[in-house]
C-alpha cells in the first residue's frame, strides 16, 4: 500500500510526498504534530498539516533566515529567536563565534522533544551552551525586552493558529522596542504566488514598515513550501542588508553552505515584478 503525504496549497492545488513511515502522529496542547520519513526528502516535519521542514531543503530557509542578517552586522552578539522549535535556526546561528547570547522562545515544549528524537540534522546545536530555551509564548516573551538585543528572528508557523500573534502590530511594535537601536529583525514573510498567502504577506509587511525606517523583502527558492518561492523580511533601525553587507568578513568566517553565498546575498533582494507589485500595494510601499 501506498503512503503520501499532502498539503492543501490553495483550495485548488495540492502537493504530495511518497511516504515510506509515518514516525510521530500527537495532538500537543497547541496543534497537530507529524514526523514522517519519506523517499525524496529524508525527514518531514508537519505542524497542523502544513509541512514545516524536510531534511533535503531545510538548510535553503534555515541560512537564509541567519547569514543574512549576520553578514550586514558582523557585531551581532545577542539574539533572540521566537518559535524555531526543531532548532534549525539555532543550527546555523551556532556557527558565528561572534555570536555570545541566544534566547530561544517557543510555544510547544513538545515540538523540541520530539525533533531531538527525530530529526538530529536541526536539533544538534541546541545543547550548545550560548542557548537559553523558553518554552513560553513570543508575543508575550518580548512585552518585557527593551533595547536587549542586536538580532531577533522570527521562525514561525503561517498566521493561523499558534502563530497569528506573531504577525500582528503589537508583536512588531514590541520587537522594535526589544532591539537596541542598530537592531535588525527577521522574519519568515509567506509568498506572494497564492492570494491567501499573499495577503498575509501584504499584512505582515506594512504592521512592520510601520515601525521600521528599514523593511525590505527577499526572497529564496524552497521547493517543498506553497509556490516553491519563499519570502523573507529584513527590517531594520540602521542596517541596510545591502549597502551594509560585509561579503568580506563572511567569506572571512570559513563557513561551508549549501544555498547562501556572497552573490546570493545581493541577488535576494533583487524581487521579481510580481513580487513587487504586490509590496507596492502595502501601506507606505516605496517601490
Ligand atoms: N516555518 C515556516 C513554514 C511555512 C511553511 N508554510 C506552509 N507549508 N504552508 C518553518 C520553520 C522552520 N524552522
Amino acid at each position: 500500500m501506498e503512503l503520501w503525504f499532502t498539503e492543501n496549497h490553495t483550495s485548488g492545488v495540492k502537493f504530495s510526498i511518497k511516504i515510506k513511515e509515518h514516525l510521530v502522529s500527537e495532538q500537543s496542547e497547541f496543534q497537530k504534530i507529524d514526523i514522517l520519513d519519506s523517499y525524496d526528502f529524508g525527514r518531514i516535519l508537519v505542524l497542523d498539516g502544513c509541512l514545516m521542514l524536510t531534511e533535503k531543503d531545510e538548510k535553503i530557509y534555515h541560512e537564509m533566515i541567519t547569514h543574512v542578517p549576520l553578514s550586514v552586522n558582523p557585531n551581532i552578539k545577542r539574539v533572540l529567536v521566537i518559535g524555531a522549535g526543531d532548532g534549525g535556526t539555532i543550527r546555523e546561528l551556532c556557527r558565528f563565534k561572534n555570536v555570545e547570547h541566544i534566547d530561544m522562545v517557543e510555544i510547544d515544549r513538545r515540538v523540541v522533544e520530539l525533533c531531538r528524537e527525530y530529526l538530529p540534522q536541526t536539533t544538534c546545536s541546541l545543547d550548545d551552551k550560548r542557548v537559553h530555551i523558553y518554552y513560553e509564548d513570543g508575543l508575550k516573551f518580548v512585552r518585557g525586552a527593551e533595547n536587549e538585543y542586536d538580532l531577533i528572528i522570527v521562525d514561525s508557523t503561517d498566521p493561523f493558529g499558534p502563530g497569528e500573534g506573531l504577525f500582528t502590530k503589537e508583536f512588531y511594535g514590541n520587537c522594535y522596542k526589544a532591539l537596541k537601536s542598530d537592531g535588525i529583525l527577521v522574519n519568515q514573510h509567506e509568498s506572494t504566488f497564492y492570494d491567501e498567502y499573499a495577503q498575509a504577506m501584504k499584512r505582515a509587511h506594512s504592521r512592520i514598515k510601520s515601525f521600521f525606517p528599514i523593511a525590505l523583502v527577499y526572497q529564496a527558492h524552497i521547493p517543498t513550501y506553497p509556490s516553491g518561492h519563499w519570502l523573507f523580511g529584513f527590517a531594520s533601525k540602521k542596517f541596510h542588508p545591502v549597502d551594509d553587507f560585509n561579503a568580506e568578513w563572511w567569506l572571512s568566517q570559513e563557513l561551508k553552505t549549501y544555498y547562501y553565498n556572497r552573490f546570493v546575498h545581493i541577488g535576494c533582494f533583487a524581487l521579481p515584478q510580481n513580487v513587487r507589485d504586490v509590496l507596492r500595494e502595502t501601506k507606505g510601499a516605496n517601490l
